[in-house]
């Protein structure tokens, strides 16, 4: 047990779709507390950047383009077990194999636009914190 930090994103299509306050929400309900939130819209480099290692896969240039495509909420998140707890209430990446309750599970279809970024693990989390609050 350890108090720890994680990023999470809510992702353009979270955004678009008027789920912000859902999404912080459940945070909040879950006893997390949020650090730090701003509203942007992100480069190509620093998409490319946070999702590094994903640099090979074929549905890369999609993830980026996805990303980069709108605004996003970028939150810092801390508390008990934060990275475990935001994965948990994110659901798993694929929302058809997402817990039903879970944000994934009750918000999307398409493994491409999940709604929610959360890290997965700690050496994760904080790289993307410093890319995004440097
Ligand atoms: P997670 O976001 O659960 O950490 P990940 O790190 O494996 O999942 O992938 C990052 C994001 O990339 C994911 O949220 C959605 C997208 N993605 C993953 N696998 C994909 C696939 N097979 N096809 C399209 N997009 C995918
Ligand atoms: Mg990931």
């Amino acid at each position: 047990m350890a108090t720890e930090s994680t990023l999470i994103l809510i992702k353009p299509d979270g955004v678009r779709r008027g789920l912000i306050g859902e999404v912080v929400r459940r945070i909040e309900r879950k006893g997390l507390t949020i650090d730090k939130m701003e509203l942007r819209t992100l480069e190509r480099e620093t998409a490319e950047e946070h999702y590094g290692e994903h640099r090979e896969r074929p549905f890369f240039g999609e993830l980026v383009d996805f990303i980069t495509g709108g605004p996003l909420v970028a939150l810092v998140v801390t508390g008990e077990s934060a990275i475990a707890a935001m994965r948990q209430l994110a659901g798993a990446t694929n929302p058809l194999e997402s817990a039903p309750g879970s944000i994934r599970g009750e918000f999307a279809t398409e493994i491409g636009e999940n709604i929610i970024h959360g890290s997965d693990s700690p050496e994760s989390a904080e790289r993307e914190i410093k890319i995004f609050f440097p």
